[in-house]
């Protein structure tokens, strides 16, 4: 650990210490990352007497995969999170933006950013980043250490969430994920059932929708200097009664082509478009997606277009390479 992410980390304890009430943000769209590291963070602060609120601006419900989570009785709508608290946390949102309508909880806010996104425009006023973690939950658990919380089964059970999410089931691990895995697993949790509900559940509409759609995909290998570019298209209409977790899943098919270095899906939405861009090991997509108006990881980030979606796919072409 840095000298730097030790300081943060002792600040952020003492942040969280003194806070009688305390919001915490999800970033929109939110997966088990960002909504097991806000939950965790709220199970902890309320067995110290303080008074946690989570939330997240869009969409208007928790996705269905995380009903089950520990911690779920501090989500509130966006609309009841109070104009003010002793301190403002967001977890796994890179940019203020990310949070949508619920960025100006920021405005005068004392802020504290714990987030594991290279990307992150650091818009609070503390922060805690580690961009070599696995997962904001990662990051969490690190912190709840230097803090002094017993990670128990509940926490462990909002931390491996978010941590078997973002290593795509232990795909993308380094020297210690397995540590922390094995350490939240000691407390008693169920890593099959976490897993199987958050990433491996599905109603039967799902296959339809994936003919459809990944019939109708491209592969462009001329693109990102002839490493190639495979991409899907996901319109409304292919979406109609799925959820969220259904349209995510797309991509994590798409990128196994092995013709192509990145992946992308265009996901339709009322507003336009968002992107998921995904890339196996030369391609830095989080460059592309900040170019584009988006952010995120070296392999994994996204961004929003506004259409139409011939000009959307030539303008990821062209910034691709
Ligand atoms: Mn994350």
């Amino acid at each position: 650990m840095t000298d730097t992410l030790r300081a943060d980390l002792q600040k952020a304890v003492r942040l969280l210490e003194d806070a009688r009430t305390v919001t915490l943000l999800c970033h929109v769209q939110p997966d088990a990352d960002t909504i097991g590291s806000a939950l965790a963070l709220a199970i902890a602060l309320s067995r110290r007497g303080a008074r946690p609120t989570v939330s997240f601006a869009a969409p208007a419900s928790l996705p269905e995969s995380m009903i089950g989570l520990p911690g779920a009785e501090f989500l509130v709508p966006p609309a009841e999170v109070p104009a003010d608290a002793d301190l403002v946390v967001t977890v796994d949102a890179g940019s203020r933006g990310r949070l949508g309508s619920l960025g100006d909880r920021l405005d005068g806010a004392v802020s504290l950013v714990v987030d594991h996104h290279r990307s992150n425009t650091f818009y609070g006023t503390h922060h805690v980043i580690d961009a070599s973690a696995e997962s904001t939950t990662a990051v969490v658990a690190v912190l709840f250490d230097e803090w002094g919380v017993e990670i128990d089964r509940d926490l462990a059970h909002c931390l491996f969430a978010g941590l078997v999410t973002d290593t795509g089931s232990f795909r993308w691990v380094r020297p210690g994920s397995h540590v922390l895995a094995e350490r939240l697993l000691a407390t008693g949790i169920d890593g099959a059932a976490i897993s199987r509900r958050l990433l491996d559940t599905h109603p039967f509409a799902w296959l339809p929708m994936l003919g459809a759609v990944l019939g109708s995909a491209r592969l462009v290998p001329d693109a990102a200097g002839s490493r190639g570019l495979v991409y899907a298209i996901v319109r409304l209409e292919d979406s109609r009664g799925l959820r969220p977790e259904e349209i995510e899943s797309v991509v994590d098919i798409v990128r196994t082509t092995a013709e192509a270095e990145v992946a992308a899906v265009f996901k339709q939405n009322e507003a336009g478009w968002a992107v998921s861009l995904r890339a196996k090991s030369s391609v830095d997509v989080s460059v592309v997606a900040s170019a584009l108006g988006g952010g995120g990881h070296k392999f994994s980030a996204g961004y929003t277009a506004t259409g139409p979606i011939e000009d959307d796919v030539d303008a990821l072409v062209a910034a691709l390479g």
